[in-house]
């Protein structure tokens, strides 16, 4: 008999998420809801405000990608003031971003996403010698690698399992048959886990150089940026390169080689294309190359339903946001300049259950051209492939070549938390050319940090860039200089999305489709699949209300 099972919440995620899934008699998930269960309305306190204080409330979206949303808005005002920031500015601005995407990959790779492919407890009956071994066949000088090292790590993890005292480790699904990386290769990965809590801390103090801290940085202004002395002082930028070096040596040494270990194992996954979900893709380009934004570092445009050998250019048109299964009011696809923020909460069936056939999320569902679209690392590495992206083609083949796998393994969730390892690589390969750019720009005499501009009496403009979980869109409306309309549509509310008017489900709805469960009290499986989304639950909804903070009780698994 088929059995719904409901994971809530997923953990290791940024926000509140609910799944729940079907299951048939082979505990193969046949049908699924992605149910976000916290609300919270900056949208909404935005309206009224002078647009240039915009920017530093929305950051309050979310705790994680605070300058992803900071760097949207600014974005959205610029195209609405009708104003472009000097070179400085944008590469000042890139070098911060980088900074995000850097710490946040590694983070999400290790302490959010690792351990659903690696089994801590399988790492304490490792061989220490053989995993030196292992390591070195997946880098020439491997982080942090020695026999001594990992006896060290397996001492420490002993007395962390034996005290009781998991932590974040515990109520783990350990011994899960859906766990197939060696002893060995296990101890290695976790051996980074390790090293990955103070490498994510240094890509950090890189943000706050020229951010002024993080989270929450504060030095972007519309029309360029404010951290004058830090951009023109030479030891600044050393101070920014110094940390960026660390970083950089972490991805190429332990981040990308762990990517590729567990990769070995997990071949099947991507052959039989595991969670690839609604095979859509989209993004709006981001890191700009030249200071009209004519060239981006990651692509923008669109491919559908799994055919690269197309790439469709993005018309922003066509983006539309729905609430027919969100609770909201209203069942129009509006575009995000005409979008409608009002709560109408009407919460689970008596069992318990979503409502599957009326509202039962916070999310909107964004659709593009009427379709669920994914966004994400693998949805930019997919077009760039597709595009013939010089850097990413070669970082793609070379994965491939390294592998053995072909191309469509891309589709599946394997491929996923692969293009965003490198993706990563990607962004620390540029982030060196960026400060260099930097240098020569004040070399040759261009100081210039912001461009005058003013509010304009009213008008509208769009930010629409990249940040490290998918396409980010923010869409202003201004009216007597204050803001009439805003509405953001980020990249976890199109992968999060749930079904549409026309019943079509959402990426991570879909991505579930298929998947057969190892063990249905351990639904390891469904947590991989959206964990490898890399879920932020907080910028989906992006609302807050102290009236209704509290919308249902949480059942721990
Ligand atoms: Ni809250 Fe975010 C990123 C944005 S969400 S983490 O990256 O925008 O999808
Ligand atoms: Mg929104």
């Amino acid at each position: 008999m088929a059995q719904r099972i409901i994971v809530d919440p997923i953990t290791r995620i940024e926000g509140h998420l609910r799944i729940e899934v079907e299951v048939d008699n082979n505990n193969v998930i046949t049908d699924a809801w992605s149910s976000i269960t916290l609300w919270r309305g900056i949208e909404t306190i935005l309206k009224g405000r002078d647009p240039r204080d915009a920017g530093l409330m929305v950051q309050r979206f979310c705790g994680v990608c605070t300058y992803s949303h900071y760097e949207a808005s600014i974005l959205a005002c610029e195209d609405a003031f009708g104003v472009r920031p000097p070179a400085n500015a944008r590469l000042v601005r890139n070098l911060i971003n980088a900074s995000q995407y850097l710490y946040d990959h590694v983070m999400h790779f290790y302490h959010l996403h690792g351990l659903d492919w690696v089994d801590i407890v399988s790492a304490l009956s490792a061989d220490p010698a053989k995993a030196v071994a292992l390591a070195r066949q997946y880098s020439d000088n491997p982080y942090n690698c020695s026999e001594s090292g990992y006896k060290a790590v397996q001492t420490r993890l002993k007395k962390f399992v034996e005290s009781g005292r998991l932590g974040p480790f515990a109520n783990a699904y350990w011994g899960n048959p859906s766990f197939k990386m060696s002893p060995e290769a296990n101890l290695i990965v976790v051996s980074h886990y390790l090293d990955a809590l103070s490498v994510s801390k240094i890509g950090a103090q890189m943000m706050a150089i020229f951010g002024g801290k993080n989270p929450h940085p504060q030095s972007l202004v519309v029309g360029g940026v404010t951290c004058v002395m830090d951009t023109l002082d030479a030891s600044r930028i050393g101070e920014y390169k110094f940390r960026f070096n660390e970083v950089r040596d972490f991805v190429e040494r332990a981040y990308l080689p762990d990517v590729l270990l567990a990769a070995s194992f997990y071949k099947d996954e991507g052959i039989k294309g595991i969670g690839c979900g609604v095979k859509n893709y989209m993004a709006y380009g981001g890191f700009p190359l030249d200071d009209g934004w004519n060239t981006t570092l990651l692509p923008r445009g669109i491919v559908k339903n799994g055919d690269i050998s197309k790439v469709f250019p993005l018309d922003e048109n066509k983006i539309t946001e729905e609430v027919t299964h969100s609770w909201y009011k209203g069942t129009d696809a509006l575009h995000p300049y005409d979008g409608k923020t009002e709560p109408e909460y009407t919460g689970y069936d008596a069992k318990g259950n979503v409502k599957g056939d009326e509202k039962y999320t916070w999310s909107k569902a964004p659709r593009y051209d009427g379709e669920p679209y994914e966004v994400g690392p693998l949805a930019r590495f997919i077009i760039g492939y597709a595009q013939g992206h010089k850097e990413i083609k070669a970082l793609v083949d070379s994965t491939l070549k390294a592998t053995g796998l072909p191309v469509t393994a891309l589709f599946s969730t394997l491929g996923r938390t692969a293009a965003r390892a490198l993706e990563t690589k990607l962004i620390a390969d540029n982030t060196e050319r960026w400060i260099g750019e930097l240098i020569e720009n004040i070399k040759g005499g261009d100081t210039r940090t912001w461009t005058r501009c003013d509010v304009p009496d009213q008008g509208q403009g769009r930010g629409m860039t990249e940040v490290p979980r998918g396409a980010l869109g923010h869409w202003i409306k201004i009216k007597n200089k204050v803001i009439e309309n805003y509405q953001a549509v980020v990249p976890s509310t199109w992968n999060s999305s749930p079904r549409d008017k026309a019943g079509k489900r959402g990426p991570y709805e879909q991505a579930l489709i298929g998947t057969k469960l190892a063990n249905v009290e351990q639904p390891l499986e469904i947590i991989r699949t959206i964990h490898s989304f890399d879920p932020c639950m907080a910028c989906a909804v992006h609302i807050i209300d102290p009236k209704t903070d509290k919308v249902r009780k949480f059942k721990v698994l």
